[in-house]
């Protein structure tokens, strides 16, 4: 009896989602950073065993909108529910206290007539004796299918994890070939990286404001691939932040996402960079659409 379905993966916003997919499929397909909003679409990885094909589906998280790509983060993330077979609503043990972000999760997920397990992540990170009130806070609150406690970070509870996940999956046909990871694609992945470079080495209020285009993807005769890609930001003072004293910030930015890239394509990176102001493209539907925040029309 092979299972076969998706798994939509939920929560608020720096609670590990992403990281927990990472973990599940062994690779790094999301980009993770201490920030949140840190995921701004949703984010397939396939996993197959012998047994089981899961289909993952990591989502931006949940909270209140003030941009219109803060709204269209919202909106796949719900989505992602609607089409899921089962779901994962992942909080994190380090902020036990239930606020309204999670009660407005929970009143989402009552109507939801599918599997839900609440995962509770960051276990590492705390006394395993608090576990025992936040399992006792959010069972009194809603019907789980399990609750468990894992570490997305050290491995701890995954495996179990993974067997309660194939129990709640449907039966079905594999949809993916066996040897399939991602939908993403590999220019998408490499702005995706670009964009966790300046996640980890800039103040919040530039990476919030910033968006990234792959320009050019293209390999070249001897097999180096060139990329060229442009970070568009809100203000004059965030290019300048960007770029950084004589180019420095900007060359450390492309040193270690062409690192990243270079791992991913397994193969030398030539990689420029180009920063652009364009303020205000949160709430412009045309750049959302170059940056592929628009919704699939399928
Ligand atoms: N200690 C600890 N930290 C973790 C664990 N999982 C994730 N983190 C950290 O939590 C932060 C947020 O992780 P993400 O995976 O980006 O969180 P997310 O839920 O995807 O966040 P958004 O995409 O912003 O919704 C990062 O600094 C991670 O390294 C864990 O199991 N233990
Ligand atoms: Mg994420």
């Amino acid at each position: 009896m092979f299972k076969c379905g998706y798994i939509s993966i939920i929560g608020i916003p720096n609670v590990g989602k992403s990281t927990l997919l990472n973990r599940l499929c062994g690779e790094k397909i999301a980009i993770v950073s201490p920030r949140a909003q840190t995921t701004r679409n949703v984010i397939t990885g396939v996993v197959t065993t012998q047994d089981m094909q899961a289909i993952f589906l990591d989502t931006p998280g949940i909270h209140a909108p003030k941009t219109r790509l803060g709204k269209y983060m919202n909106k796949v993330a719900d989505g992602s529910m609607g089409n899921a077979d089962c779901l994962l609503f992942v909080v994190d043990a380090t902020r036990p206290q239930i606020r309204d972000t999670e009660l407005a999760i929970l009143d989402r997920l009552s109507k939801v007539r599918k599997p839900i397990c609440l995962v509770i992540n960051k276990v590492d990170a705390v006394e395993k004796e608090s576990l025992l009130k936040i399992i006792g806070e959010y069972s009194s609150k809603m019907k789980f299918h399990e609750i468990i406690p894992v570490s997305a970070r050290t491995g701890d509870g995954i495996e179990l994890l993974c067997s309660i996940i194939e129990d709640m999956l449907p039966e079905g046909h594999m949809l993916f070939p066996e040897d399939y990871l991602t939908d993403m694609p590999e220019k998408q992945l490499c702005a995706e990286y670009i964009r966790e470079s300046i996640l980890r080495y800039l103040r919040d209020e530039v990476p919030h404001g910033v968006g990234v285009v792959v320009d050019t993807f293209k390999e070249r005769e001897d097999g180096v691939i060139e990329i060229a890609a442009t970070i568009m930001c809100e203000r004059d003072s965030h290019k300048s932040i960007l770029i950084g004293k004589g180019g420095e910030m900007l060359k450390k930015i492309g040193t270690n996402s062409r690192t990243q890239m270079e791992r991913l394509l397994c193969t030398k990176v030539f990689l420029q960079l180009w920063v652009k102001v364009k303020s205000g493209w949160k709430d412009n539907m045309s750049a959302l659409r170059d940056l592929g925040y628009t919704e699939r029309k399928d």
